[in-house]
């Protein structure tokens, strides 16, 4: 007899298990250290359903990890508010954009990837009347001369501040690791780990100035309202930072404002910090304190091996010591195609459009190429100016597939210092940082 599946969103599988000690699926205990474990029955029943049968080996999937016929379906292993997106990981939520939700001008809140360190707020309490959510900033001593510390309401940035709107990429850091090998631990993130918004709010420089910054304030860090997968609010998720020249250029923001909306729960509403052009990592969300520090900032993930990549170039699989590892800053320029979608068919000789984005951390983004035949030739696309610094670009060009057959298409975008991006995987590094290699898509000619 056929057993009715009851179908649950990620969501409702958690609030189902909230009241629960953190059990497998054979009730064993989670191991909140390594952040794995293997998935809760109420989220392997919501696959069940998806996947249309039974799962005979469900005992010998490794921690976290979900069907890779999930993987490429996204229904409904779905987070409420959230559309499209392949999901990587329920524990923490980790859900990257596909390629072809990259042709909107700005990416939309449904579509937007999600990087979850831990375990959000709770929903109600970043919902309600968001002018009264609060954050603090934190002064090390003699970093400030007006304030020490201070606490301030979405409601009194909104009165004190003029507001600012602007177009920023916020990308992860370990965007596109699927490709390194020997692979790298993490998010197996393909090319979805980013997303570009138009964030409003005020200027993060505006309130930072008003405490009477010194010489001595050299970095800001962040930390959000989110807990440790353990429940334990000790350890906390990830609290990061950029030196001050950073925190206080122009377009770095203190946002409750995505495309014009607020911004979407799993993203960080109501407020979070977006700095553009840095790994996302620190564009701290749920945003409930900032520190204003004397010193590199030591939070949860700035130290050891956490968006780190070595000082000098080492062969894969290379174990690097901490001392060996430098802070990433700026990301590498980059590119997408996000039209046509990869697999679709086109006419033999006849000229389609071919249309993506392209963005380049800190950096411009000076040209942009198409090529269909692997690399030995190139065109130049048209490229758009950005609508603002730490934007991205749009691009598009027409191509024509010669004769029939099968044909990739590959972009390639170049920095305004005249850096390209590389063909194939520019570096190995431990955790997986930084592959900027070109984005292809599969065309068939018919
Ligand atoms: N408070 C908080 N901020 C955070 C994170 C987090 O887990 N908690 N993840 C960071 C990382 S690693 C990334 S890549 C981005 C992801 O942003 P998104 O989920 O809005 O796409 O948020 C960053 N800010
Ligand atoms: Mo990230």
């Amino acid at each position: 007899m056929e057993k009715k599946i009851e179908e649950i969103s990620i969501q409702e599988a958690y609030a189902k298990d909230a009241t629960k000690a953190d059990l497998d699926i054979f009730g064993r205990e989670v191991n909140p250290d390594t952040r794995r474990g293997f998935l809760k029955k109420s989220a392997l029943l919501a696959m069940v359903s998806v996947v249309g049968s039974n799962i005979p080996f469900a005992d010998k999937m490794p921690g976290g990890l979900i069907p890779s016929a999930l993987a490429d379906s996204t229904e409904p292993f779905r987070v409420k508010g959230k559309d499209g997106l392949v999901y990587l990981n329920d524990r923490p939520i980790n859900a990257e954009t596909p390629p072809h939700l990259f042709d909107e001008d700005f990416t939309l809140g449904k579509h937007f990837f999600i990087r979850n360190n831990g375990q959000p707020p709770k929903e109600s309490t970043t919902n309600k009347n968001i002018d009264e959510w609060t954050f603090t900033i934190y002064a090390d001593e003699g970093t400030t001369t007006k304030h020490k510390k201070i606490t301030l309401s979405i409601g009194d940035l909104k009165k004190k501040y003029k507001k600012h709107t602007y177009g920023l990429v916020v990308e992860c850091g370990g965007n596109s690791r699927k490709e390194f090998n020997p692979p790298a631990k993490g998010n197996q993130w393909a090319n979805g780990a980013i997303g570009c918004g138009k964030w409003g709010g005020v200027r993060l420089r505006d309130v930072l100035e008003d405490m009477g910054l010194t010489q001595k304030a050299i970095y800001v860090g962040y930390k959000g309202a989110d807990t440790h997968l353990s429940g334990d609010t000790h350890k906390g998720t990830v609290s990061r930072g950029v030196p001050m020249y950073k925190a206080l250029e122009p377009e770095a923001i203190l946002a409750w404002e995505m495309n014009g909306e607020p911004i979407p729960y799993q993203n960080g509403a109501p407020l979070r910090l977006v700095i553009g052009g840095w790994p996302a990592s620190v564009s701290g969300k749920w945003l409930k304190k900032l520190y204003i520090r004397d010193t590199i900032h030591d939070g949860k993930k700035m130290m050891g091996q956490s968006y780190r990549v070595p000082k000098n170039p080492v062969a894969p699989g290379t174990k690097v010591p901490d001392e060996d590892m430098k802070v990433i800053e700026s990301m590498p320029v980059k590119s997408i195609v996000a039209f046509p979608k990869t697999g679709e068919n086109r006419e033999a000789g006849k000229p389609f459009e071919v249309r993506g984005k392209a963005w380049a951390g800190d950096l411009y983004v000076a040209d942009m190429e198409v090529s269909i035949d692997f690399g030995a030739t190139w065109q130049k696309a048209d490229l758009q100016r950005a609508e603002n610094r730490l934007s991205w670009h749009k691009w598009s060009a027409y191509v024509t597939l010669p004769i029939t057959g099968y044909y990739e298409i590959w972009a390639r975008a170049v920095d305004s210092n005249g850096k390209g991006q590389p063909m194939v995987l520019p570096g190995w590094n431990p955790r997986g940082y930084l592959n900027n290699s070109c984005h292809r898509i599969a065309i068939q000619a018919i």
